[in-house]
């Protein structure tokens, strides 16, 4: 890569091209350096966790058999720890309840306590990072039936209800601890494979569960509660109980934040669209970034359309402080620590494509009724040299810039990854 001299030289050179329209480059990068994004624990291990269970299950699944995934608690950190190395920017981690360290003692799901999460804490707190949580309710004998908090089985049902319960307060906790709001999102894969004939009573029980773990009042400056939709998953193709409709109205009428995540809808449905409606009922939401191809919904986030037109919305509707930004794929083809990399540097990418946008002048040409002067301006923007101030906001971040860090993760699977057995 060409050497400092030279990628500020072309910065320049961008800066001045952005300011003739009124663009303040400077200004963006500021804006962008402020913006956290929720790295996932689990594209580190296939969403494995640390149970001695399968796979995930629950309808979603990592394909692919890349050497080298973690293995422990300490692998899983030492690979995150790489990769936000080569990120620019200060982030978050994203844990589920399955990475539990419990010191080789079985603690059932429904017993797990703050204490079981310390040393994620710890970590996160000797990093400086956020931390965002979720409850797994999947990869696990009770879920084995395709159903989890709707569950027509009492004791099943109760079973998740305490499991949603504990991960509240291990938000909680974790909140406090990093003194930043903790977002504690539940997802469950309840549905079924074939046409059922009471798509009814499941959405009544999953509404009394929730009602029943939501029912303490937590403090929100340290817990965000948050409940995730999904269209279909692999077994659960005819039907899924927590729908986007079943979640929309749960969110607005008990004031959780609702996840979008971006490929739990129709293909056609695109995710950038749905913010600003969704948006003017509820006060705040939970982006699960991802990227759906055909039948999976998890693939690695690329710097996409949709991707920039998600970025786009959260700018141009001045979500910055109300949208909560998480990633969620989990690729096992290719190496693990690049996959994270790759798909949270796109996903910054993109949000600096949107603060470079001249959003006051596209929005007055709109008022205007100039829709000529709009989607000229719209296809002009985008050959401007974004990547020339993306450069450059990479060097003042101190991580590699361009390709290069490709090299440092190579380097880091030769030492570490790929001696894994
Ligand atoms: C599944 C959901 C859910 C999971 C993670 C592991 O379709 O997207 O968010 O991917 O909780
Ligand atoms: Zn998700």
């Amino acid at each position: 890569m060409s050497n400092s001299k030279d990628i500020e030289k072309v910065y320049e050179t961008a800066r001045q091209r952005y300011a003739e329209l009124g663009v303040d480059t400077d200004k963006a990068m500021d804006r962008l350096s402020k913006i956290a994004i929720s790295l996932h624990c689990w594209q580190g291990d296939d969403v494995g966790g640390f149970e001695g269970s399968e796979g995930p299950s629950g309808g979603i699944m990592a394909t692919g058999s890349y050497p080298g995934k973690a293995r422990t608690a300490d692998e899983l950190r030492a690979d995150l720890e790489k990769a936000m190395s080569l990120i620019p920017g200060r982030h978050r981690l994203n844990l589920h309840a399955m990475y539990a360290e419990t010191a080789g003692k079985k603690i059932e799901r429904n017993e797990l306590t703050a204490e079981h999460f310390t040393a994620w804490i710890d970590w996160a707190k000797d990093n400086g990072l956020g931390m965002d949580f979720n409850g797994t309710f999947f990869a696990h004998p009770k879920a084995d039936s395709g159903f989890t908090l709707s569950s027509a089985d009492e004791g099943t049902r109760k079973f998740w209800v305490e499991h949603g319960i504990a991960c509240r307060k291990i938000g909680a906790r974790m909140g406090k601890e990093l003194g930043t709001p903790c977002v504690a999102n539940v997802w469950i894969p309840d549905g079924y494979k074939d046409i059922p004939v009471d798509r009814k009573g499941p959405r009544h029980r999953l509404r009394k569960s929730l009602d029943e773990i939501f029912a303490e009042k937590m403090d929100r400056t340290w817990l965000l509660d948050s409940v995730e939709s999904k269209l279909f998953g692999i077994g659960s193709e005819s039907y899924v109980v927590g729908s986007h409709e079943f979640y929309l109205g749960y969110a607005i009428e008990n004031k959780t934040l609702l996840c979008l995540d971006t490929g739990h809808f129709h293909p056609t449905e695109v995710v950038s669209d749905k913010i600003s409606s969704v948006m003017t009922f509820l006060d705040e939401i939970l982006l699960h970034v991802s990227r759906g191809v055909r039948w999976d919904s998890d693939h690695v986030v690329i710097l996409s359309d949709e991707l920039r037109a998600i970025a786009e919305e959260i700018v141009r509707g001045d979500y910055l402080k109300r949208v909560h930004i998480g990633l969620d794929f989990f690729d096992a083809s290719i190496n693990r620590v690049a996959a994270w990399i790759i798909g949270t540097r796109c996903m910054i990418k993109a949000l600096l494509i949107g603060l470079l946008e001249p959003v006051e002048k596209l929005q007055a040409m709109e008022a205007g009724g100039d829709h000529t002067s709009r989607l000229a301006m719209l296809e002009e923007l985008k050959t401007l040299p974004f990547g020339a101030v993306w450069d450059y906001y990479c060097l003042k971040q101190d991580v590699p810039v361009g390709g290069d860090w490709l090299k440092e993760v190579r380097t880091y699977e030769e030492k570490v990854t790929s001696l894994r057995r």
